[in-house]
């Protein structure tokens, strides 16, 4: 028997900017809690949560991490996510498997890039959020900055404080609780009373959270306009509703390294969090939508949010139950494979240490095992019912790489390798690009890019060389053109013979290769017709300029001649492929490269340099848009411009910055440096030759 029932469960994703303070928090709390002797600390690679070899070396986290923390009758379950851009695949995964957003900011710094970014998401999301201020143990830690910063860039949300510091910085010492009007101070949250000189200000912040619990429901807004006082019941419940919807943002603060005001936070969190059976979320049956709800009645359905190969472990799936309850030994099928296997390794799990259970209920997060061809975002559910969790989206690549294997040993554990890393990592692509005959890895950013291709090493024992990626450029025509071609050859044996007149002609964007024939009256059998076209797709990804594929061409052959004896299949291929060449190289041939629709978004202080730069890179500014304090624009660049754009725009914004990108269409290169393309690419392929 699970020792927690569902309604005693809370799932609490902690995200914000990087350095806010997450990974110690949650260590903080699981301390608290009584699990751990003592606290880890990050800069010592001993937290929890910062489990990875990776992590540790780096000194951030770079995974989702799992860290259940025990707080009276409750479990909450904690996701710690990195803050970095990088690493937002995994706020988005821990984010679908969590009832609410803990996000931390640091009482220094204010709202940072990673807040806003963790705040889109939570929009996103649709999720209720809190908010911690932390390190109110620094040097110019000042709480009501931070909250006036908060106000002023979520504007659109209600923030309200729920609790204030009793002193600051090296004074930092508790805090006082507005909703029940004590003060809590040191690491147990030791009631005592508010001090005297704070009174004024207290009551101040109190009269702000009882307007906005009255405003958070319907019933109690009339009362309140008409003059009438609320009962301390009413504004709890106005409170609560306000939270659980998402209208109020409640504001903590204390410090995770200090362990002041922890105690107040748990205690929150439990207590204005949604139990998992208070909610439910989107899945489909048999093609229909439908709401699974939390529910342990419910047929079993389990959501995987997190894969990893481990080299000890072997596979582990971070499966979130959003119905039924999963027993040892059931079984489930994949929706997405429809293979059924038993679930018989199942576990509960605290950052890497598994705790093997007989089952796991509706709410709850844990771990199976071994179970084959499992990955990130599949659904196993009970056979008889063939639920799907519908999963969430994630943002595009922003950021490729060109791998190769660093030795022939490699060669061989590459690409199988790399395609396990992509399954452990829904924002990881891997793929080979046929035009540039490279292997490619895709990814969000430099970091994340890096930290895969050592987790390669580390996790694969494969070792890659990584390069700029080239570009796939194409080739057309202008205009029209034509070509006679006669192929023959008398020597010893059987000739051949074959006669092609045919003309190139340009098709619009995106249309392709097309062929056609307008010979009239036999001049070339009919048979002979197709071999001309064979011929010519033999070098359709080989074209005249620098050898990129062809495109957006139509060939027609219109006349040509043959013979009795010698004209066969292959003599009219060698001919259609050769008079081919000979025409596209009089038809105006240009090189056609990939233009990308780029949305820059940055702070208004920076929007001068972004468009500045857009211009020294060919771009084409669309439009702009003001929101809050940010600008974002949209314009069109090619790619060949911005393949390193991320890191660029770092730190042209100081880290503000953020992009996406995605493919339009191709257009020609300029004239003016077409040249340099075809002279880089020939010394390529030189070198491959050598
Ligand atoms: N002074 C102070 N430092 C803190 C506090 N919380 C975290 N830190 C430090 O801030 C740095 C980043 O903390 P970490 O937990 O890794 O932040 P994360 O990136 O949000 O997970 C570390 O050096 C921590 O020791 C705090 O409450 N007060
Ligand atoms: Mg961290």
């Amino acid at each position: 028997m699970s020792k927690f029932t569902t309604a005693q469960l809370r799932n609490v994703a902690v995200v914000g900017h990087g350095s806010s303070g997450k990974t110690s928090l949650v260590e903080a709390l699981l301390f608290n809690s009584g699990a751990l002797s003592r606290m880890g600390r990050v800069e010592d690679g001993s937290t929890v949560s910062d489990w990875d070899a990776e992590e540790q070396r780096r000194g951030i986290s770079i995974n989702l991490s799992v860290v259940p923390v025990t707080f009276k009758d409750i479990k909450l379950n904690l996701i710690d996510t990195p803050g970095y851009l990088d690493f937002m695949g995994e706020v988005i995964s821990a984010l679908t498997v969590t009832e609410a957003g803990l996000v931390l900011v640091d009482s220094v710094s204010g709202v940072e890039v990673g807040t806003e970014l963790a705040w889109d998401r939570l929009n996103n999301a649709n999720k209720p959020r809190l908010v911690f201020v932390n390190k109110m143990d620094r040097e110019n830690a000042n709480y009501q900055r931070v909250l006036a910063d908060l106000r002023e860039t979520f504007s659109d949300s209600t923030i309200v404080s729920f609790q204030l510091p009793i002193g600051s910085a090296e004074s930092f010492q508790g805090i006082v609780n507005l909703v029940d009007m004590k003060a809590y101070m040191g690491q147990e949250g030791t009631p005592a009373a508010i001090p005297a000189d704070m009174m004024a200000q207290v009551q101040e912040a109190r009269q702000l959270l009882v307007d906005s619990a009255a405003e958070a429901d319907d019933e109690l807004i009339i009362k309140y306009l008409e003059g009438e006082d609320l009962t301390e019941e009413e504004v709890r419940h106005g409170l609560h509703d306000g939270v659980k919807s998402g209208k109020i943002v409640p504001v903590f603060c204390g410090t995770a390294t200090a362990n002041i005001g922890l105690y107040s936070l748990i205690r929150a969190m439990t207590s204005y969090v949604p139990a998992p059976d208070e909610t439910n979320v989107s899945g489909q049956q048999n093609g229909e939508p439908i709401r699974v709800g939390n529910n342990t009645s419910e047929p079993t359905t389990g959501f995987v949010f997190k894969t990893i190969v481990d080299r000890y472990v072997g596979r582990m799936n971070y499966v979130r139950l959003f119905a039924g309850t999963l027993k040892k030994d059931d079984h489930l099928r994949n929706q997405r494979s429809g293979s059924e296997d038993r679930m018989q390794n199942l576990f509960t799990v605290s950052g890497k240490e598994l705790e093997a259970v007989s089952e796991l209920i509706a709410g709850d997060i844990g771990v199976v095992t071994k179970v084959d061809d499992v990955l990130t975002n599949d659904t196993l559910s009970d056979p008889a019912a063939n639920i799907t969790i519908i999963p969430p989206d994630f943002p595009r690549p922003l950021y490729t790489v060109a791998v190769a294997p660093a030795t022939k040993a490699d060669s061989a554990k590459m690409g199988q390798s790399l395609q396990a890393l992509t399954e452990e990592d829904p924002t990881l692509v891997v793929e080979y690009v046929q035009a540039t005959k490279q292997n490619v890895l895709q990814g969000m950013g430099e970091s994340h890019i890096d930290a895969a291709v050592r987790s390669l090493e580390t996790k694969f024992g494969v070792k890659v060389e990584t390069s700029l990626p080239k570009v796939s450029y194409q080739e057309t025509v202008t205009h029209q053109a034509s070509a006679h071609y006669r192929h023959k050859k008398q020597t010893g044996g059987a000739g051949q013979f074959a006669d092609v007149q045919l003309r190139v002609e340009p098709l619009e964007r995106g249309a392709g290769f097309e062929y056609a024939s307008e010979v009239f009256g036999g001049a070339i059998p009919t048979v002979f017709i197709p071999s001309i076209e064979k011929g010519i797709r033999q070098i359709l990804d080989q074209g005249v300029i620098a050898g990129y594929p062809i495109v957006d061409v139509k060939a027609v052959v219109f006349d040509g001649k043959y013979h009795p004896v010698d004209s066969k299949d292959i003599a009219f291929q060698t001919a259609g492929r050769e008079g081919f060449k000979q025409a596209m190289r009089d038809a105006g041939p240009v090189l056609l490269e990939p233009i990308y629709n780029i949305q820059v978004t940055v702070p208004d202080e920076y929007m001068g340099d972004v468009m500045g730069d857009l211009n020294t890179r060919r771009g084409r500014v669309q439009g702009m848009e003001q929101r809050g304090n940010r600008t974002i624009v949209r314009a069109q660049v090619p790619l060949a411009e911005i393949l390193r754009y991320g890191t660029d725009l770092r730190s042209m914004t100081q880290g503000r910055g953020i992009y996406a990108i995605d493919f339009d269409h191709y257009e020609p290169v300029p004239s003016h440096l077409t040249d340099d393309i075809v002279e880089k690419h020939r010394q390529e392929h030189d070198e491959i030759q050598d």
